[in-house]
């Protein structure tokens, strides 16, 4: 009976654990998106206000200079469309752009959620402009807010990190939430086996 009630309170204890690391882990969660404008494989016959992506929560920019957030709309050649300066409110990010002839396009997009981790995508849309559009010119690097591009302002040295670099941050995140799942599942584990263990221990010496 006692040993039932020990196996019982080895099981709870492990229980509660669970349930505590469940209730704490939505804080631990990057930013999903929601919403974007365009949407995925939509067909733009006129230019929206602004080309935006929105996240279920709120994006974090700490230094408050955008650091770590970009967005950029290229055409299939590689031009690059817009001033390359964007905005950050609340939970969206956004930049306005004119775009150049009919075609495919792409939108890609950077963020740091609200956990601090940087998240990364992209948007395939397609641009069939009705007659009244206006029809701009492409830049064959990307834009620097403020004028000129940024090829012109980034370093010359060949062997300076590229901003490929920046695809890097992506394993880790996904790392670190696998080492946090798999520390709390270790953790109700070794609970669980270290409260049998000892109600064992009891019911030994207790005979
Ligand atoms: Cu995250």
């Amino acid at each position: 009976m006692r040993r039932l009630t020990h196996i019982g309170a080895a099981f709870s204890a492990a229980a509660i654990t669970a349930l505590v690391l469940l209730v704490a882990a939505p804080a631990y969660a990057h930013n999903y998106l929601v919403a974007s404008s365009p949407t995925e494989g939509e067909t733009l016959t006129e230019l929206p206000s602004e080309f935006s992506v929105s996240t279920n929560d709120t994006l974090l920019d700490l230094a408050g200079d955008g650091g770590g957030f970009a967005i950029q709309v290229t055409n299939e050649a590689g031009d690059y469309f817009g001033d390359g300066c964007f905005t950050i409110r609340d939970d969206s990010l956004s930049t306005a752009a004119e775009l150049g002839e009919p075609g495919s396009y792409l939108m890609l997009w950077q963020l740091v959620s609200s956990d601090g981790h940087t998240m990364s995508g992209e948007i395939n849309f397609d641009w069939q402009p009705e007659a009244n559009q206006t029809i701009s010119e492409g830049l064959n690097a990307p834009p620097a807010c403020g004028g000129g591009t940024l090829d012109e302002t980034a370093p010359t040295d060949e062997s300076a990190p590229s901003e490929a670099g920046n695809t890097n941050e992506f394993p880790a995140v996904d790392a670190s939430t696998v080492v946090l799942v798999a520390s709390a599942i270790v953790l109700v584990i070794v609970a669980g086996v270290a409260i049998f263990l000892i109600s064992v221990k009891r019911k030994k010496s207790e005979s």
